[in-house]
């Protein structure tokens, strides 16, 4: 008994000391602290009492107390937590629950309260956010890849901050979440990768302006708009849907902007644009398993920062032009992926590209060459009539830093092939863990 002796007289010397003032923020938190330990002193321990209900002066200020309520609301509706995150979601401290970050939003300097929710891997079962993120004003990134939440997107129009959104590897489904839309020019990033989306991505995605636009592994199903190409986003992975139609030769447009195009695994038709040669910032071009045709335009010897180039498992055909081969010596290019298409020859530096195991012309046409499709297939394919042009003019050529000029250069000088970098953001989304 004697421990509860001083807190008493603290407890009265607060009581006293607060009532007049507003505020009861430390009476508050001692004037039931110690219930229970009278019972420790009795012969019978009294049913525990539950614990009044917090009060808003218990918290640092009225944004964490709001935060609270949105929380608790929310872990109410949670139905499985494997990793038991929402034991830490109790009391007054909501920055101090796991998955939750504070710090003080720009129109109040002085009140720190959410502003970042990070529930990557955390397996947590919800069937919606509604209510949840819509709900936390302050709100600047939310990334939950790696959890079971469903249901729609909810309207983040009251969220002015919010500039990071990942709900990556969820089981959310139905149609683009058009809320995220009204979002305009403060969204930095999407990420919708793995769900069960459907249907058609709004035009107006692409207007955004992003930095990275994951949408690969759902079930979006539609030709590639006319607008993708507007987007200003250099990380752009729309692999594993059901994308159709030709690549839009305004890709072009796109030159300076992109750094790593992801469209493997759709359903792409039409011949490769000539416009692709222009993109002199890509380091990553990958449309590998789409029905792809027609040769591969000499203008591909201008992509001089491309360090993966995916063609495989298309209906290509043609020489494999000599002036690709030379980014493998240098350009940066550290795999040239061209199997499974139907290819004829490769150009003379090619060989050493193929010995280096950068170029793979497995199951091709290429007469001589092992591992190549049954010459009847070859027939067969080559016995239908081909559309696709052909312009033998490569666009850089008369640029001084031209790969040909520069090859016979580094060449003469016994230089060596650039390393190839290992990291590209593009390809970590293709997993589902968190991208970024
Ligand atoms: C998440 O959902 C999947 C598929 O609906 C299910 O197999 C899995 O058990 C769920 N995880 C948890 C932790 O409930
Ligand atoms: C691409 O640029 C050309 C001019 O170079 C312009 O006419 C065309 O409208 C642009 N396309 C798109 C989709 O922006
Ligand atoms: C493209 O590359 C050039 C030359 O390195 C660089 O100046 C420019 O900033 C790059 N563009 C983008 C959008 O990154
Ligand atoms: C080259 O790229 C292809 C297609 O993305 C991939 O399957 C292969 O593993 C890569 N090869 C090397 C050596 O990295
Ligand atoms: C229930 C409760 O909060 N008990 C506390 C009472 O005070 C003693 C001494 O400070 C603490 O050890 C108990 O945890």
């Amino acid at each position: 008994m004697g421990s509860s002796t001083p807190q008493l007289v603290i407890l009265v010397f607060f009581t006293t000391f607060l009532s007049s003032t507003p505020s009861h923020n430390a009476a508050h938190g001692y004037s039931y602290s110690n219930d229970t330990t009278a019972g420790k002193c009795g012969l019978v321990d009294p049913p525990a009492p539950p614990p009044p209900p917090l009060q808003p002066s218990d918290f640092l200020n009225m944004r964490q107390y709001q935060a609270y309520l949105v929380i608790q609301a929310f872990k109410a509706t949670i139905t499985c937590d494997p990793k038991h995150v929402t034991a830490s979601w109790v009391g007054s401290r909501p920055c101090h629950y796991a998955g939750f970050f504070c710090a003080a939003p720009p129109d109040s300097k002085n009140t720190p309260t959410v502003a970042s929710v990070d529930f990557n891997g955390f397996h947590l079962c919800a069937p919606s956010l509604a209510g949840f993120i819509d709900r936390l004003p302050d709100l600047a990134l939310f990334h939950a890849n790696s959890n079971n939440f469903s249901g729609p997107v909810p309207d983040l129009t009251r969220l002015p901050y919010l500039y990071e959104l990942d709900l990556s590897n969820n089981k959310h489904s139905g149609a683009f979440p058009a809320a995220v839309l009204p979002l305009g020019n403060q969204l930095a990033f999407l990420d919708l990768r793995f769900n069960a989306f459907s249907g058609a991505v709004p035009g107006s995605v692409f207007l955004l302006s992003l930095d990275v636009l994951f949408l690969n592994n759902n079930r979006f199903r539609q030709r590639l708009p006319a607008e993708l190409w507007s987007s200003p986003a250099p990380y752009l992975t729309l692999a594993n849907n059901g994308f159709t139609g030709p690549i839009p030769s305004s890709i072009g447009n796109a030159s300076s902007v992109l750094r790593e195009v992801l469209l493997l695994n759709n359903r792409l038709t039409g011949c490769l644009p000539y416009e692709i040669g222009l993109l002199r910032n890509a380091t990553v071009f990958d449309v590998g398993g789409n029905l792809l045709t027609g040769p591969m335009p000499l203008s591909f010897g201008c992509l001089v920062r491309l360090e993966q180039l995916n063609l495989a498992g298309n209906l290509l055909y043609g020489p494999v032009p000599d002036a690709v081969c030379w980014l493998g010596w240098v350009g940066s290019l550290a795999n040239l992926s061209l199997s499974e298409n139907f290819f004829t020859s490769i150009g003379p530096s090619c060989w050493w590209l193929l010995r280096r195991g950068v170029l793979d012309v497995r199951r091709n046409c290429i007469p001589g060459f092992p591992d190549q499709r049954p010459v009847a297939e070859c027939v067969h394919f080559f016995s239908f009539p081909k559309f696709c042009p052909f312009l033998p003019s490569i666009p850089c050529a008369h640029f001084p830093d031209w790969p040909f000029k520069r090859a016979a250069a580094a060449v003469a000088n016994g230089e060596a092939p650039l390393p190839p970098k290992k990291n590209y953001v593009g390809y970590s989304a293709l997993h589902n863990r968190p991208g970024y």
